[in-house]
Formats: C-alpha cells, sequence, structure tokens
C-alpha cells in the first residue's frame, strides 16, 4: 500500500471518530437542555406582569357587560395563547340590580405532567372586572388588574413547569357588586362557576381553590382571611417564611370574596389579598379614583409569584393525606 493511500485512510478514520465524538457532544448538549427544562424551577416574571396590568389599565374601565370587559378578555386570551395556553369561554347571564348583563369566566387548564391527569385538579383564580364608578374613571390598576396580570403570567411560567396535578387558571366576571356589596350583588363569576361544577356533579373534581385579589399594592400587606382553610393558609405562609417574604404577616382578617362560594360548597379554598390600600400621601386607593398605576409595583406581584411557586408542591399534594 503506497503512503498517501495509507494517511488518507487515517484521515478518514480519524473524522470518521471525530464525528462520532461531535455527535456524542450534541446528543448530550440536547439531552442535557430537555433535563434542565424538566427540572429547572418556574419563574414568575414580574415585569412582563407589570407590562399586563398596564396593558389591562390602558384599556380603562373593565365593567362587566361592556366593551371594556371585552377588551380585556381579548387581551387576556391573545397573552394565553401566546403562551401556548387554550383559553374555554364560561359565558352567563347575571341578574344584577340594573337588570340582566351578560358575564364571561374565561378558563385555560395546565395539564399534569404523567399519571396524574385525571386527578383533581387545582383552581387559581381572581377577578378580571372593575367596579362600575359614574362619578369617576375607575381603571382598577389594583383590584382588577393585578389579579388579571398575576394569572397571564402564572400560566406563562407554569406551562413550562413539570405540574403534578391539572391546574386551572380561573379569570372570574362580576366579582363587583353592581351598586353596594350586599344580598346577591357581588361574585357572579364564581357563584356561576360553582353552581356550573355542582349541577354537573364535578366539585369533588376540585382539589382547592387559591384566590388572589388586590395583590399589586405598592406597600402589600396580606394577613391570613380568617374564612380561609387553615391548611391552605398555612401551606402558603410556610412558603412566604421559607422564602423570608415578610409581605405575609401572621395577623388574621375576615374579607368577603369570590373564595366564599367555594367554601360554602364544600371546596377547601383561600383568599390572598390585600384590601388596606392607599396612595403614598395617605388617600384611600381602594374603590377609589387613585387606585392607579402610581400605587401598584412589579415587586408587590413577584413576591406573590414566588411565594404561591414555592407553595406550589404543598398545594398540588393538598387532599392526598387527609
Ligand atoms: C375586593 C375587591 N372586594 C371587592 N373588591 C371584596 C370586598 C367587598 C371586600 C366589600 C370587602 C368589602
Ligand atoms: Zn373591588
Amino acid at each position: 500500500m503506497s503512503v498517501t493511500r495509507a494517511s488518507r485512510r487515517k484521515d478518514i478514520q480519524i473524522s470518521l471518530s471525530n464525528m462520532r465524538k461531535i455527535l456524542i457532544s450534541v446528543v448530550t448538549i440536547l439531552l442535557c437542555a430537555a433535563c434542565l427544562q424538566a427540572v429547572a424551577p418556574a419563574k414568575f416574571d414580574s415585569n412582563r406582569a407589570y407590562e399586563d396590568m398596564r396593558q389591562l389599565v390602558a384599556i380603562g374601565p373593565r365593567v362587566a357587560g361592556t366593551p371594556g370587559a371585552q377588551a380585556a378578555r381579548a387581551y387576556i386570551t391573545k397573552q394565553l395563547q401566546a403562551a401556548g395556553l387554550k383559553v374555554e369561554e364560561q359565558p352567563f347571564d347575571a341578574t344584577t340590580p340594573l337588570g340582566r348583563v351578560k358575564m364571561v369566566n374565561l378558563r385555560a387548564m395546565l395539564p399534569a405532567t404523567g399519571a396524574a391527569q385525571s386527578a383533581p385538579r387545582l383552581v387559581i383564580g381572581g377577578h378580571y372586572d372593575t367596579k362600575l364608578f359614574r362619578e369617576f374613571t375607575f381603571v382598577g390598576a389594583n383590584d382588577g388588574g393585578s389579579s388579571a396580570a398575576f394569572l397571564i403570567e402564572l400560566g406563562r411560567a407554569l406551562k413550562s413547569r413539570v405540574n403534578r396535578v391539572p391546574i386551572e387558571l380561573l379569570f372570574l366576571d362580576g366579582e363587583e357588586a353592581v351598586g353596594e356589596w350586599q344580598g346577591t350583588d357581588h361574585t357572579y363569576g364564581s357563584r356561576y362557576y360553582v353552581e356550573a361544577a355542582r349541577k354537573a356533579g364535578t366539585l369533588k373534581d376540585i382539589r382547592a381553590f387559591v384566590l388572589v385579589d388586590m395583590i399589586g399594592d405598592r406597600d402589600l400587606v396580606i394577613k391570613r382571611e380568617a374564612s380561609s382553610t387553615k391548611a391552605l393558609t398555612n401551606a402558603i405562609w410556610d412558603a412566604a417564611q421559607r422564602l423570608g417574604r415578610r409581605e405575609f404577616v401572621n395577623e388574621t382578617t375576615p374579607i368577603e370574596d369570590d373564595h366564599l362560594e367555594f367554601l360554602e360548597a364544600g371546596v377547601p379554598a383561600v383568599d390572598i389579598i390585600d384590601l388596606e390600600y392607599a396612595t403614598r400621601t395617605g388617600e384611600v386607593a381602594w374603590h377609589s379614583k387613585y387606585d392607579t398605576l402610581e400605587n401598584v409595583a412589579a415587586g408587590s406581584l413577584q413576591a406573590v409569584g414566588d411565594v404561591l411557586l414555592a407553595a406550589l408542591p404543598a398545594l398540588e399534594a393538598f387532599g392526598t393525606r387527609r
């Protein structure tokens, strides 16, 4: 064999062995990337959530049954679909002191990864409607804006998470009273949702309900809500303690809200809410013209996002050890 032919064969052998090495490296990198995606903790990005809150505020008032509410739904749906989530509408007619109003809840389902696909689901919800005020323009940056924005970003975060049970994100319409918060003039969306599940015999498929409301307050202080299921509250406050999140304080206060409809139907529920909402100069911002972007902060949404994600394993296991 000539010298040149022998050296060419050697060259080919070397390049084959190089190709094999390159192939092994590529496969290893791809596998590592897939593993990392599977185990990397879900991240809540409050900058994106703040942008969602800003966009919702830019729509203006989002009173149930008005074009503003419809625009809010279109925005929420577009964001969730862009994140790869399917969105379903749950329309209903509500009887209010102002007559019949067409309202719509939005639902987005994140399936469980693995065997637990038919396990009872965790429902995480909040309202997107704003309260009707005729005497001033009410844009509800915190009240209606923070909860909807939070849930949109949570959807993005949970899409790439390994969820142990199915998780439903529930955007409730008609939380606000049309007039005064009394009788049945409030929580239209949650009442319809719970009643529909009761009629369908599917209440048992809800493991627990976690409500977020008014979580954007620049000066966030969240107390334990008195009627909320103790074990759910503890799971969330334990996570806050682990993370050193001082926004979650160990005082208790009673607050009427959408979670009561679930509790009354026998579904464990917890309300994460800060109702003490004021401006920098001390004016009341709750249900006032001051509920604007000036009085909310991305950092507050981050606190709740971090705590809820840290509490999720306990919430996902909730009910299985009872
Ligand atoms: C929360 C935000 N709520 C309305 N907007 C519920 C509520 C109503 C809480 C009345 C206390 C009093
Ligand atoms: Zn309100």
